[in-house]
């Protein structure tokens, strides 16, 4: 009879015990992050902007305790492919996130749909990326939702003829086109369109070229990062002394660069869904917090997508208690989340699995001796135009 009782005991107590090895199980998210080659500054500001969001809310969610795994794919998307691979089928990682160019997304989306893992693609930014697997969710933006703003402004504003300078690649096109579509409609002329390569461009003879077509602005798409070189030129060149005005989309004039441009930036106006400077309380707390993390540093667009996209996924796992139900679960409680970003209201469309959100007007000023873009004007609500179904 004893020795039965003792059973029993132990059953109840092995039980209770893989009741509670199982709630405290590490729930891990990977991040596969460009932190070496042409694009480390976005793997740098997201990565920073993770760390931050996790020392804000915690390393345990419904129970478990999160792992952060960051992994460098240097912009390579066979080595984003193969990485995925390996914190899926190694790892286990419950979530897939980054993602600093289009090409290393699309190169991963395989892997999110045959292991039903989410992926949450926190930095790029063509609109065709959420089609490519149903398992794919966004928090940056699309050059589609930024560059209608601008067809829009421009024409409004004086600007009737313009050339297109944009990088040959996903954004680029969708930037080229968006804004093309929309600047014609309202009676605006695109008189030349230049795509320069992704890698090591060389700006200086397509600028030369804009300078010999004289037109009343150059619209510029390039990914963050590449936008210092660009405007340099454009300033060496002195195309804004020969009355041609510099507009785009706010990648250009990224708050990472923006700073050390020097006085040649002011007065640009761009179109984007996120500013340092944007003025609401929830951003001021992020920014000085992410400052004081990361020895003074201005978080950009990049920071404000990897911190959105953490609280995406610390929701999901809260709304499913700690990912019961899986990578399905999961992917499910990421639909339709709906909150305040830095950037202002955010809300994740259930039927697209991609974000929408307000698209401002900046225009570079300098504020206590720094520059910045500060926002003018907001397209409120803002769905990516460029799906195709
Ligand atoms: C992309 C789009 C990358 C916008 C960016 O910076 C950017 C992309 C690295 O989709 O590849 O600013």
């Amino acid at each position: 009879m004893k020795t039965l009782f003792n059973l029993r005991a132990l059953i109840v107590a092995l039980g209770m015990s893989a009741l509670a090895s199982q709630a405290q199980e590490v729930f891990k998210i990977g991040l596969i992050l460009p932190m070496t080659g042409q694009q480390a500054t976005t793997g740098k500001q997201i990565e920073a902007a993770a760390r931050l969001y996790m020392a804000q809310n915690g390393d345990k969610v419904a129970g478990r305790k999160i792992e952060l795994i960051i992994k460098d794919d240097g912009g390579m998307p066979d080595a984003a492919k193969r990485i995925a691979q390996e914190l899926v089928v190694n790892d286990k990682v419950g979530v897939l996130g980054g993602f600093g160019l289009t090409p290393l997304a699309l190169a991963t989306a395989p892997i999110a749909t045959q292991s039903k893992t989410p992926m949450v693609v926190m930095a790029a930014a063509t609109s065709i990326i959420t089609e490519a697997s149903p398992y794919i969710v966004r928090t940056s933006f699309t050059l589609a939702q930024c560059s209608v703003a601008m067809g829009d402004w421009a024409p409004k504003n004086g600007i009737k003829r313009v050339v297109t300078l944009v990088s040959d690649y996903g954004p680029g096109i969708d930037a080229e086109r968006f804004f093309k579509e929309r600047f014609l409609l309202n009676s605006g002329q695109v008189v030349e369109s230049l795509r320069v390569p992704l890698r090591n461009p060389d700006f200086a003879p397509f600028l030369q070229k804009v300078r010999d077509l004289k037109p009343d602005a150059l619209f510029v798409f390039v990914p963050s990062g590449a936008g210092a070189a660009v405007m340099k030129q454009f300033l060496e060149r002195g195309m804004d002394k020969a009355g041609i005005k510099l507009i785009g989309t706010g990648d250009m004039t990224d708050d990472d660069q923006l700073n050390d441009m020097g006085d040649g930036a002011l007065g640009v106006v761009t179109s984007h869904h996120y500013s340092t400077v944007h003025p609401s309380a929830v951003n001021k707390k992020f920014v000085d917090a992410f400052k004081k993390a990361n020895k003074g540093m201005r978080p950009n667009f990049m920071a404000v997508g990897g911190y959105d996209g953490m609280r995406v996924i610390y929701e999901a796992l809260k709304n499913t208690k700690g990912g019961q139900g899986g990578g399905d679960a999961l992917l499910a409680a990421m639909k339709g989340q709906i909150f305040e970003s830095p950037r202002g209201q955010i809300f994740i469309d259930a039927q697209t699995r991609d974000i929408v959100q307000n698209i401002y007007l900046r225009r570079v000023e300098k504020k206590d001796g720094e520059l910045y873009n500060v926002e003018f004007d907001v397209i409120k609500e803002v769905k990516d135009p460029g799906k195709t179904k």
